[in-house]
């Protein structure tokens, strides 16, 4: 009996530890400079259960590890468009896009940089 309790809390014990094993998600960004990285990392990194943030400025693709129990894909991906960029299918939040740096928005932003080379 005393064995099969043990074996009860084992399992118990190993379900929470792989609840509480990061998730990684990628997300596609339009995100333009560095800038424009800093910036979202920022933001993602400070949204609860984010572990850790990394994008990829050469295919805008932001790597995501979370915390699957705190944090949904949907709210990091919200707090992407809250500043102002897109995440896969969800439209950036305009008014927070309007405030980004001329060079950090989305149409002009591609042509800036293409005349600064
Ligand atoms: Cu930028």
């Amino acid at each position: 009996m005393k064995k099969i309790a043990f074996l009860f809390v084992l399992l118990i014990s190993t379900l929470t530890v792989l609840a509480d094993t990061p998730k990684t998600v990628k997300i596609k960004t339009s995100a333009n400079c560095e800038m424009c990285k800093a910036r979202l990392e920022k933001n993602v990194a400070f949204v609860k259960g984010v572990k850790d943030v990394n994008l990829d400025l050469a295919d805008k693709v932001m790597t995501v590890s979370y915390n699957p129990k705190k944090v949904t894909v949907d709210k990091i991906k919200k707090a992407i468009t809250d500043t102002g960029y897109d995440a896969d299918e969800l439209q950036k939040n305009e008014e927070s896009h309007s405030k980004l740096p001329s060079c950090c928005q989305k149409k002009a932003g591609a042509m800036v940089h293409e005349a600064h080379q």
